[in-house]
C-alpha cells in the first residue's frame, strides 16, 4: 500500500515537473520568433480561383501581398508552340503588366525577397527550354509601373540548380549590391563563380 502511494507521488512529481518545464520554455520561443517571421507574415497558399502554384509576394511595397505565376505557351512540337514559345509572368494584382519570356516553354517563378531595399520583393525566373541545361536566370523588380531587370540576366548551367546553388543573394559586405552566382565553362568543366553587383 505505502509502495503504490509513493510511486504515485513520484509519478506526480515527474508530471508537475515536466509539466513546469514546458510551461517555462513555450513562451519563451513565442516571444523570440526568427528576425524573417517578424518581418513577414506566412505565405499563404493561393486562392481558389488563382493557380495551386502560384508565389506570393508584395512585388510593389505596399503591404499587400498579390500573387505571380507562370502561364506557359502550348507546345505542338518539338521546338514549336502555338502562336511562338513565350510564357508569360501574370498576377493577381491588375495593376501589374504581365512580363513577357521568350523561348520559355515553364518554370515556376521564385519569391526573391527584397534584393535592393526598396520594400518590394524581386522575382527569379528560370526559364525551361526543349534542350540544353544552360539557361539564363532572370530577376524582375517592379519600379514606377514596370517590370525592370534587377541585374543583368546570367547563365547558369543544371549542375549548380541540383547542387542548390543560390543564384542571387545581397551582399552583406557592400550595401546596393547582390552577389550573383553564375556558370561558365572552363577548361572543359563547368565552374560556379560568384561576383557582386550594383542593383538598380
Ligand atoms: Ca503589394
Ligand atoms: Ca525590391
Amino acid at each position: 500500500m505505502r509502495k503504490s502511494r509513493l510511486l504515485g507521488l513520484i509519478v506526480l512529481g515527474t508530471a508537475l515537473w515536466t509539466g513546469c518545464e514546458h510551461a517555462t520554455k513555450s513562451p519563451k520561443s513565442l516571444e523570440t520568433p526568427s528576425p524573417a517571421q517578424a518581418a513577414k507574415p506566412k505565405p499563404q497558399a493561393p486562392p481558389a480561383h488563382l493557380p495551386k502554384d502560384a508565389v506570393q509576394g508584395d512585388f510593389d511595397g505596399d503591404g499587400t501581398a498579390e500573387y505571380v505565376w507562370l502561364v506557359p505557351p502550348e507546345v505542338t512540337g518539338e521546338m514549336e508552340c502555338q502562336g511562338g514559345c513565350t510564357s508569360y509572368l501574370r498576377f493577381s494584382k491588375a495593376q501589374f503588366p504581365a512580363i513577357a519570356k521568350e523561348d520559355c516553354i515553364g518554370g515556376t517563378p521564385t519569391n526573391l525577397g527584397d534584393l535592393n531595399g526598396d520594400g518590394g520583393d524581386e522575382i527569379g525566373l528560370l526559364p525551361e527550354w526543349f534542350v540544353s541545361c544552360w539557361m539564363d536566370y532572370f530577376v524582375f523588380t517592379y519600379r514606377a509601373g514596370q517590370w525592370a531587370p534587377l541585374v543583368p540576366h546570367f547563365p547558369t548551367h543544371c549542375d549548380q540548380w541540383e547542387n542548390d546553388v543560390k543564384p542571387i543573394e545581397k551582399d552583406p559586405t557592400k550595401k546596393g549590391y547582390v552577389l550573383v552566382r553564375y556558370s561558365v565553362l572552363a577548361d572543359s568543366s563547368i565552374v560556379v563563380k560568384t561576383k557582386s553587383v550594383a542593383v538598380r
